[in-house]
């Protein structure tokens, strides 16, 4: 007896053998085609934002009007819904204009926005989504402190229950956004079990006791504001507590599984943008008769930078199609970042060497790459927390 196997169709009538399609869907395509024109229409000032130490306002208010803020939000809260892939997608064009504008865009959608989507009651979605998804409100997320950066569940900032509100003492470090963010997501400890202890609040800026404290002096990503929030005897309604006492702690590392592709999509396009210049560079450097003068060695650096760039895209949207299914990604995010953020900062450092003089000099595009691919390795878990995440995972 012969068995024949239908190599195409699965009992279920799907494709069971389906080859993954490497290509953006058309929606996708045109969804990047947008997120090109506002590049092209509104980060030209990334120079200047960066000269000046200045927030990019006009940038992210553009972005907000493009409906670029809302990209993690369910259409029922006025989000275009949109998932992490089009964010990710999203946030490469943005940061290989504009790394400032990109992480504040990051941090809003990928963090604030996701986390509130995925953990909030429906009224607490009604209340504070309305802001955030046109941009009136920009969103910060505080989870680091003095003594808790890596160790994150070290924290010591404190939210005591007294009747209908809580206590809230502490400060918070290293916030992405800090002085320009309206809402805050803020881990604090209601109890004394390390992982168990802490829950996640709601905190919005202009409340008693809320201040923002030292601005910090940064190599790179100087357009996006990171400072210190103080939180001094701030009385936090129990109604802003997110999901329950307890589970602070799973929603701050599942939500960065999230944010970790946002900062994976910015290295990529921090590295995309370092590989333009050294192809651009290498191309128009020719003889009289019009022959490449690079060297071998330069276009080896070139074809190695790009081979690893469209491998990492992928490695980031395979997280990202896992998470837009529901399926935990750590692993896999892990991997996204660790390897793109390596990338990023390999491809500047390239670009740098590549175009001489001129690309170590502050006048050009290379050294603020350069500068600004340096955090990636660092934020959001460093490149040594991405491997003991990735190798938990692998051992799990
Ligand atoms: N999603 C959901 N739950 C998660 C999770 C995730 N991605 N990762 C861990 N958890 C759960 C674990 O399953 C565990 O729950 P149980 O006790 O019920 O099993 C709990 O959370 C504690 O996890 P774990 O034991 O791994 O905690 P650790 O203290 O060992 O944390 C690392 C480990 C280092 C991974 C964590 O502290 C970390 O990611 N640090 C970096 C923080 C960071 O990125 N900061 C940047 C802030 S923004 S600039």
């Amino acid at each position: 007896m012969t068995t024949s196997i239908d190599m195409t169709t699965s009992a279920t009538g799907t494709d069971s053998l389906q080859v993954p399609d490497f290509e953006l869907s058309p929606e996708l395509a045109a969804f990047r085609d947008r997120v090109r024109e506002y590049a092209d229409n509104h980060l030209g000032r990334a120079p200047e934002y960066d000269k000046n130490v200045e927030f990019p306002g006009d940038a992210v208010k553009a972005a907000a009007e493009a409906g670029l803020l809302c990209t993690t939000v369910a259409k029922e809260y006025g989000g275009s819904a949109m998932g992490n892939v089009a964010s990710c997608v999203m946030l490469e064009e943005i940061n290989k204009r504009c790394a400032s504008t990109g992480v504040t865009i990051s941090v809003h959608n990928s963090l604030v926005n996701s986390l509130l989507g995925k953990w909030c009651s429906d009224e607490q979605k009604r209340r504070w989504f309305p802001k955030l998804v046109t941009g009136e409100w920009l969103g910060a997320y505080c989870l680091s402190e003095a003594y808790s950066g890596s160790d994150a569940a070290a924290l010591r900032c404190e939210a005591k229950r007294e009747g209908d509100h809580y206590v809230m003492n502490g400060a918070k470090l290293w916030i992405t956004t800090g002085s320009e963010a309206e809402l805050f997501v803020v881990f604090a400890r209601t109890g004394e079990d390390r992982v168990n202890g802490i829950s996640a609040f709601v905190v919005e800026k202009s409340w008693e006791g809320v201040g923002v404290g030292k601005k910090e002096r940064k190599l790179g990503l100087r357009g996006s504001p990171t400072t210190e929030i103080v939180l001094e005897n701030v009385k936090v309604p129990a109604d802003c507590l997110i999901a329950e006492e307890g589970v602070g702690f799973k929603i701050a590392l599942d939500t960065l599984d999230g944010g970790r592709l946002g900062i994976a999509s910015q290295a990529l396009g921090i590295a995309a943008g370092s590989i333009e210049l050294i192809r651009d560079h290498l191309a128009s450097n020719v003889d009289a008769k019009g022959r490449p003068l690079a060297s071998q060695a330069d276009q080896w650096t070139l074809a190695d930078l790009a081979s690893e760039l469209d491998a990492y895209r992928f490695l980031t949207w395979r997280a990202a199609v896992l998470r837009d299914r529901g399926v935990r990604c750590s692993t896999e995010a892990a991997m996204a970042k660790n390897t793109a953020s390596r990338l990023a900062n390999r491809a500047a450092r390239a670009a740098v060497s590549i175009l001489g003089q001129q690309g170590a000099s502050g006048a050009t595009v290379a050294e603020r790459l350069l500068r600004d691919a340096r955090i990636t390795e660092i934020y959001e878990g460093a490149t040594d927390i991405q491997r003991l995440v990735i190798a938990r995972g692998l051992m799990s």
